[in-house]
């Protein structure tokens, strides 16, 4: 199947050759400037005089620095930290009933993507494992032009005007004062902020869930946010709902293990991603459309174009069209993850947008952005950006420009250059906008349909496990915690009590505070304003479904339990039973899971039965955060284990984050730990059945369960 798909102008391969026509190849040549002029001497600059002061002459030094005092870019404002790969989209089955975008129609079409994923808040060097929500950037070389699907890993988003974003990334940031704290929103004026915003409720329970602190990047589902329209060939307009589902399950850390990753290993996704790719182990994700047909816009009891609402897949089930491998790491970070420029407003002929206020806003911030991040209105011409498809126009100059533009002609109508390029008819590929009616006044005003801002936060929690509800309360806890001002506190206390009283009870009583008795009235900010001016508290709307298995990550039907690409701490020492470690780590990589040697030093160790063992890592670079699992083997050796300081810490860490535990013969008189449902083991070295039961356990990723006796 795989190989009669189409080559032309369209692989991700050839992607890659358009991109190569950039790159420099320093083997075998010469040191040289810019210009191409041989360097010979590197090492010194120019003096008047061996202990003289250095020459305005030296072209060499000075274009060597003058790179050098260039070489940051401004970081993204948002969205600052990212990792990107390389990849391509296959389709299922054709979309043509809704869409005319090729890409989506045919199915012999393999597509180029670059998939950037970043944390929002922090900058660029900021923790992988901020709470925070992930971007989930895909841009499509198609062959009609680059479609972006600049999405994230929550399903909405905190407010429902684009008017609102400079002031809730304000609000979120490290204060300006202090610029505390970095890459985290466990302070007073992000929860000033959200206090004031009850619209934000139904995201705060979704950044307060474990979905904001993922395991892997290859672990989480992506979003498009937005309703969007599929047009076909008709001119028929369906709106759309895109999800990415990933093949491994979406999956979490706990927060204290988060906290640790931070400190452990701050690039812990970054790497997690990087090495899985050049493993060979290239992450997947299927594409995921809920298509609902013009004729139900006011079907349902929220309005389409409010961001802070999802359609749940109970109502429209989500139907798999697509998936998406990543196959490629980038060469180059800069050039390619840095310089990468996604825009929501970058379609192709069959997806259009709707009049979602957050989206219409996207449509002019994303071009501007890259004028000041990128420096010039060029940044189509940098490899990572450029098309596939043919590009012309009469667009010219401005800094940094690479096209070298022919002829005398740079306008349009023109004869000179008998008229081209050309406009291109509809049925030739022309854009066309979806001619959507609209009979309106200017107003500046929210639709009184967007004044629900409760039901989906309720829906939400309500569909949680009771694992994910302590998860959530905890978080709550935990940021309202790191809050000075009490009046925010309370306020917020106010607003999560009209979700649920129970949790806010929960979060009080961790703050010490009792809930108030009524919340405050919300802040003017134009939802269903009276005549003077007055507005009216937001409502709450009785939802059509009042639990949804697909929001929660822990009863999500689709969950895979797969263990593949996991990483399994095998805590060993001189003496340790080889057979007892072989055994295990041949059923693991049956399992497709990885098992990482661990010891009190690098190099080899000897086993019991006298062979040696490669040491992956020693305990002083090892930490319980790092994997996911635990097995210590058996091994007349191995309770030497017992005097090292860092192997009960792992294990307690392990077994505090909830992490399958195994041992075997005297492994398991290293444990420091009570038994229990998530400890398993045998007497018996290089026992086949505790290796099953360890990777059928394992494929639930966490025992839960302890939790109640932590
Ligand atoms: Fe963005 N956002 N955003 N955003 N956004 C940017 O564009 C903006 C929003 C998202 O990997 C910026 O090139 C406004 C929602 C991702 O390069 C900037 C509004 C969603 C990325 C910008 C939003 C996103 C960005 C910063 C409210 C989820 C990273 C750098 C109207 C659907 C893209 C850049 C990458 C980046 C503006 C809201 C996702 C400043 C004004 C909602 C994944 O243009």
């Amino acid at each position: 199947m795989k190989n009669s798909k189409k080559t032309i102008g369209n692989t991700s391969d050839e992607k890659q050759n358009d991109l190569d026509l950039n790159k420099s190849n320093a083997e075998n040549q010469f040191l040289t400037t810019n210009q191409g002029v041989k360097i010979n001497d590197n090492n010194n600059s120019l003096k008047a005089g061996e202990r003289g002061p250095s020459l305005l002459e030296d072209f060499i030094l000075r274009e060597k620095i003058t790179s050098f005092d260039h070489e940051r870019i401004p970081e993204r404002i948002v969205h600052a930290r990212g990792s990107a790969a390389h990849g391509y989209f296959e389709l299922y089955e054709s979309m043509e009933q809704y869409t005319k975008a090729g890409f989506l129609t045919d199915t012999s079409i393999k597509t180029p993507v670059f998939l950037r994923f970043s944390t929002v808040a922090g900058s660029k060097g900021s923790t992988d494992l901020a709470r925070d929500v992930r971007g989930f950037s895909v841009k499509f070389y198609t062959q009609e032009g680059n479609y972006d699907l600049v999405g994230n890993n929550m399903p909405v988003f905190f407010i429902q005007d684009a008017m609102k974003f400079p002031d809730l990334i304000h609000a979120v940031k490290p204060e300006p004062h202090n610029e505390l704290p970095q890459a985290a929103s466990a302070h007073d004026t992000f929860w000033d902020f959200i206090s004031l915003m009850p619209e934000s409720m139904h995201m705060i329970m979704w950044v307060m869930s474990d979905r904001a602190i993922p395991r892997s990047l290859r672990m989480m589902e992506g979003f498009g946010v937005h309703t969007f329209r599929f047009i076909n060939k008709n001119n028929e307009s369906h709106f759309v709902k895109f999800h990415w589902k990933p093949k491994l399950g979406t999956h979490a850390v706990v927060w204290d293990e988060a906290q640790k990753i931070s400190g452990k290993n701050s690039d812990f996704h970054k790497q997690d991603l990087w090495e899985a790719i050049e493993a060979g182990n290239f992450p997947e994700w299927e594409l995921g459309v809920q298509i609902i047909p013009e004729s139900d816009e006011h079907k349902f009891d929220f309005d389409l174009l409010d961001p802070t609402k999802l359609v749940p897949e109970e109502l429209v089930p989500v139907k798999i069209i697509g998936k998406m491998t990543l196959n490629k790491n980038p060469e180059n970070f800069f050039a390619e993850t840095e310089q990468v420029a996604f825009h929501p407003g970058h379609v192709v002929p069959g997806i259009d947008f709707t009049n979602d206020p957050l989206l219409q806003g996207r449509l002019f911030s994303y071009t501007d952005t890259q004028l000041s991040r990128l420096g010039s209105p060029n940044f189509h011409e940098i490899p990572i950006n450029r098309t596939i498809a043919p590009m012309h126009n009469n667009q010219r100059d401005g800094h940094m420009r690479q096209e070298i533009a022919t002829g005398r002609v740079s306008y349009h109508p023109n004869s000179l250059g008998g008229g081209c390029p050309f406009q291109a008819k509809i049925d030739e590929g022309g854009f066309a906008s979806f001619n959507e009616r609209i009979d309106a006044q200017k107003i500046r005003e929210r639709s009184e349909s967007f004044s629900d801002h409760f039901s989906q936060a309720i829906l939400f929690y309500n569909s949680q496990t009771p694992t994910e509800q302590g998860h959530i309360a905890k978080a709550l806890s935990f940021e309202l915690g790191k809050v000075e001002t009490e009046a925010i506190r309370t306020r917020m206390l106010g607003l999560i009590a009209q979700v649920d009283k129970n949790l806010a009870a929960t979060v009080a009583k961790n703050l010490g505070m009792n809930v108030p008795a009524a919340p405050e009235k919300p802040i003017n900010h134009g939802v269903g304003a009276d005549e003077e001016g007055e507005k009216h508290e937001p409502k709450k709307v009785k939802q059509t479904i009042e639990n949804s298995d697909a929001l929660s990550m822990l009863k999500n039907p689709t969950l895979s339990n797969t263990i593949a690409t996991r990483q399994v701490a095998f805590l060993c020492a001189e003496g340790v039973n080889a057979a007892s470690v072989d055994s295990m780590k041949k059923a693991l990589k049956g399992a497709g899971a990885k098992a990482v040697i661990i010891a009190p030093h690098l190099g080899t160790i000897v086993s019991e039965e006298g062979t040696e063992i490669k040491v992956d890592q020693s305990y002083l670079i090892a930490a319980s955060v790092l994997f996911d699992a635990v097995f210590v083997p058996a091994g007349n050796g191995i309770t030497e284990l017992k005097k090292v300081k860092e192997v009960a810490e792992f294990i307690k860490d392990a077994y505090q984050h909830c992490k399958f535990i195994a041992a075997e013969g005297q492994g398991i008189d290293v444990l420091p730990i009570d038994a229990d449902g998530g400890v398993l083991t045998s007497e018996k070295a290089g026992d086949n059945t505790l290796a099953g039961s360890f990777i059928e356990a394992m494929g639930n990723h966490r025992y839960w369960e302890r939790e109640k006796t932590l």
